[in-house]
C-alpha cells in the first residue's frame, strides 16, 4: 500500500521545500522533487498543491478523563484523541496518575485500561507522581527501564492532593538524574496561594477572576525558581516546566537556559491569547470557562510579549495544551459562589495547530518554528524523535496537509471536544488543516473522518535529546 502526497511544501525545523513525499505502508519511504514519483502507481494520491506539508503535531500535555475537583475531565480517550486528530495531532502524550498512598504501576494499568482500543491517535504516557515515597521513587526506575515513561510530573501546588515538598520534589530528582527521566514540573507555590485564596474568599471575592488575583506571577516565579535551584542541587536533573504562563517565570528559566543548565519549558495557547481581564474577569460566572492553572495573565502586564518571543529565542521549547476540558454545566457550576471549587482546567487540543499557525501569520513565530515548538521539539523532548515530529525517510507517515489560504472558525458548534463551550468561541484563524494521515493511514480529510477509534497505539518513549 503506497500513498503519495504531491504538489506540496514540506515544511520542517531545518526548511522549506517543494517535494512529494511517498509512503509505504506505515511510514515515509521518500522524499522527492515535485513529479518524480509516479501518482498511477500509488494506492492513494493526496494533492498537496498550494498547502504545506508538516509533520503530525504533538500534543506533549493533555488530560483525558483526568479525575479533578470532584468531577473528570469531560474528555475521554475516544472524544479527546479524535478532536486531536481533527486538529491535525497525530499523538498525544497524556498523564497517568498516581496519588499518595497508591502504588505508581497500578495508576499506570488505570491509564493504560482507559485509552486502550479508545484512541484516534497515538498515545504515549508521563506520570504524576503524587506521593513520592521509596516505593514510588523505585517505581520510577522501572517506568523508565521497562514501561517507555520518561518523564514523571511533580506538582508544587495542589496541598493535599498532589503537592510534593522540597524533600520529596528534590528525592524524586537525584532518581531523574540518574536513570535519565525528565522532571516535568507544576510550578506555583501552592501552600502559599492555599492563604491567598482563604483571605479572598472570606472577604466574599466569590468570582472567578480571584482564581487568576490568588495566584499572582510571584508565586509562579518562586516556584520555578525554587525547582531550578532543587533540579541544580541533584547535579543538573533535566527539569521541565509546564504551562509556563509569568513573564517573572520566564525569565528564571531564561537564566538557567543562559548558563546551560537542563532547564526547559512549555507554554500553552491560552497563555498566549487570552487574559485575565478579557476572559477570567468576564461578567458573573463566565470567566469559569477559563479557570486554569496556571492561571491566565493580565493583559496591562508584559506576559504575551515575552511569552512569544520566548519561543523565539527558545527559551520556550514547546507549546503543549494542557487540555483539560470541563462542560459549565455540572462541571464548572461546582464553583458557583467559590471560584476555589470551579474545576480547574481549558479544553484546547483540537485548535493548537490553527492558533500556533495565526502566530505564523501575525509575525510572531517563523514557519519553520512553527514546526518545530508544535511538532519536532516535542518528539525530541519527549523521546519519540526521529520516529514522530519530522517528515524524513523511515519516520512513521504522520502528516498533515495544511492549507494557508483556508480560515478556521473555532467555537462549540463546530468542534469535536466534549465540551460545552469553547475557550476560543467566535475566533476565525488564518490557515485549515485538510488532511491528517496517521501512519499512512488518513484519518480526517476535509473535515470528514475516516479513522476509527483504537487503531492509535500506545508509544514507548526513549530519553529527552536534549540532556547533557
Ligand atoms: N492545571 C489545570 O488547569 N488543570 C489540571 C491540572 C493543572 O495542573
Ligand atoms: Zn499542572
Ligand atoms: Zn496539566
Amino acid at each position: 500500500m503506497t500513498l503519495l502526497v504531491h504538489g506540496g511544501t514540506v515544511v520542517g525545523p531545518s526548511g522549506t521545500f517543494l517535494g512529494d513525499v511517498l509512503v509505504d505502508g506505515e511510514t515515509i519511504a521518500a522524499i522527492g522533487a515535485p513529479g518524480q514519483f509516479s501518482a498511477a502507481e500509488a494506492t492513494t494520491v493526496v494533492d498537496a498543491t498550494g498547502r504545506y506539508v508538516i509533520p503530525g503535531a504533538i500534543d506533549a500535555h493533555t488530560h483525558m478523563q483526568l479525575p479533578f475537583g470532584g468531577t473528570a475531565a469531560s474528555d475521554t480517550f475516544e472524544t479527546g484523541t479524535r478532536a486531536a486528530a481533527f486538529g491535525g495531532t497525530t499523538t498525544i502524550i497524556d498523564f497517568a496518575v498516581q496519588r499518595t498512598g497508591e502504588v505508581v504501576q497500578d495508576g499506570l494499568a488505570a491509564w493504560h485500561a482507559k485509552a486502550a482500543g479508545q484512541c484516534y491517535v497515538d498515545y504515549g504516557f508521563h506520570m504524576i507522581v503524587g506521593g513520592v515515597d521509596d516505593d514510588a521513587l523505585k517505581a520510577m526506575d522501572q517506568l523508565v527501564a521497562d514501561e517507555g515513561i520518561t518523564s514523571f510530573k511533580l506538582f508544587m501546588a495542589y496541598p493535599g492532593v498532589f503537592l510534593s515538598d522540597d524533600g520529596q520534589i528534590l528525592r524524586a530528582m537525584q532518581v531523574a538524574r540518574e536513570n535519565g527521566a525528565m522532571i516535568m514540573m507544576h510550578a506555583e507555590n501552592g501552600p502559599a496561594i492555599d492563604v491567598l485564596v482563604r483571605q479572598a474568599l472570606a472577604r466574599g471575592e466569590t468570582d472567578p477572576i480571584y482564581h487568576g488575583l490568588t495566584r499572582p506571577p510571584a508565586l509562579e516565579a518562586e516556584a520555578t525558581s525554587r525547582a531550578i535551584w532543587l533540579a541544580s542541587v541533584a547535579s543538573d536533573c533535566p527539569l521541565y516546566i509546564v504551562h509556563l504562563s509569568a513573564s517573572q517565570a520566564l525569565a528564571a528559566v531564561a537564566e538557567a537556559r543562559d548558563a546551560g543548565r537542563n532547564v526547559f519549558a512549555e507554554t500553552c495557547p491560552q497563555y498566549l491569547y487570552l487574559t485575565l481581564e478579557d476572559q477570567l474577569g468576564a461578567p458573573g460566572f463566565e470567566g469559569a470557562k477559563w479557570v486554569c492553572s496556571t492561571p491566565l495573565r493580565s493583559k496591562h502586564e508584559s506576559h504575551q510579549r515575552d511569552l512569544w518571543q520566548g519561543l523565539r529565542t527558545n527559551d520556550l521549547s514547546v507549546v503543549s495544551t494542557d487540555h483539560c476540558p470541563f462542560c459549565m454545566k455540572e462541571q464548572k457550576e461546582l464553583g458557583l459562589g467559590d471560584f476555589s471549587k470551579i474545576p480547574n482546567g481549558i479544553g484546547g487540543v483540537e485548535h493548537r495547530v490553527d492558533l500556533l499557525y495565526q502566530g505564523v501569520v501575525d509575525g510572531n513565530i517563523s514557519l519553520e518554528r512553527w514546526v518545530e515548538i508544535i511538532a519536532t521539539t516535542p518528539a525530541r523532548m519527549f523521546g519519540l524523535y526521529p520516529r514522530k515530529g519530522i517528515v524524513a525517510p523511515g519516520s512513521d507517515a504522520d502528516l498533515v496537509v495544511y492549507d494557508p489560504a483556508g480560515r478556521t472558525q473555532i467555537g462549540v458548534a463546530t468542534h469535536h471536544m466534549n465540551m460545552d463551550y469553547s475557550a476560543y468561541e467566535g475566533v476565525e484563524t488564518a490557515g485549515r488543516v485538510r488532511t491528517v494521515i496517521s501512519r499512512g493511514e488518513v484519518i480526517v480529510d476535509d473535515g470528514v473522518l475516516h479513522g476509527v477509534k483504537g487503531r492509535g497505539r500506545y508509544l514507548r518513549r526513549g530519553l529527552s535529546q536534549y540532556l547533557v
